[in-house]
């Protein structure tokens, strides 16, 4: 019974992804979901995505948080428009908030739309929304043991950002060992090893970005 409800549950959410897909189409805009913990980084990957792009692709950004309006504000800061939604105790976004988020967005001339789901390792990566690419970050402070713990995520994502690579000397992350474990759940996952802080390997995933965008709109 439990499993029944849990389907139509995914089976709805499903509905509306797909209607998110039709209108990113119709718009010709390209979506990324960005899902990671709480902390790994999402926000300053976004801002430096969007510095890394800007000028050649027009970005707007959903953020996703269960409270607050911080994360949106320092977009917003930037001049990219920036809508939050709070799920209100919800630990990741559903396909029809992000619908929700797209109707009340000038989608027009948008070539690239963000979204920085909750900050949550588990749960994101079991709703669709509609996007292009699942991009996960893993900061090197979390571990490199996080894929074994956390499967479904690291199994479904088609990009891996490991950031705070500066912090590595103060660590005992091993880049080897991560690399082994994820090609292990997910060859054909992209692996792009940067840090927000010193800028080091962020031009690398943002040109990688740019071209994905261009060639999906070719
Ligand atoms: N040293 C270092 N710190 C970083 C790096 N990237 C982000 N940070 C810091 O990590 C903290 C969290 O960064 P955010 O971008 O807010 O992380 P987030 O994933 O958006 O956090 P939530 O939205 O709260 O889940 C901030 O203090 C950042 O300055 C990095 O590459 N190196
Ligand atoms: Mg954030």
């Amino acid at each position: 019974m439990e499993i029944e409800v849990l389907e139509g549950v995914f089976d709805a959410n499903e509905m509306i992804a797909k209607e998110n897909r039709r209108i990113l189409d119709e718009a010709g805009s390209f979506m990324v979901n960005l899902m990671a913990s709480p902390g790994a980084g999402k926000t300053s990957v976004i801002l430096k995505t969007l510095e890394g792009v800007s000028g050649r692709l027009k970005g707007a950004v959903i953020e996703g948080d269960i409270a607050g309006k911080v994360d949106s504000e320092r977009i917003a800061e930037t001049g990219v428009p920036a809508i939050q939604i709070n799920t209100g105790g919800s630990c990741h976004l559903e396909a029809r908030q992000v619908n929700s988020a797209l109707s009340r967005m000038e989608l027009e001339g948008v070539d690239l739309v963000i979204v920085e789901n909750v900050g949550n390792l588990v749960c994101p990566a079991e709703f669709k929304l509609g996007e292009d690419l699942k991009v996960m970050i893993l900061s090197v402070a979390e571990g490199d043991d996080k894929p074994l713990k956390y499967p479904l995520m690291f199994s479904k994502s088609d990009v891996l950002l490991i950031n705070k690579i500066d912090l590595i000397p103060h660590t005992d992350f091993d880049m080897g060992r991560l690399k082994e474990t994820l090609r292990k759940m997910n060859a054909g996952a992209r692996i792009f090893e940067l840090s927000c802080r010193t800028g080091e390997g962020v031009s690398a995933w943002t040109d990688w970005l740019e071209d994905r965008v261009r060639s999906a709109g070719a």
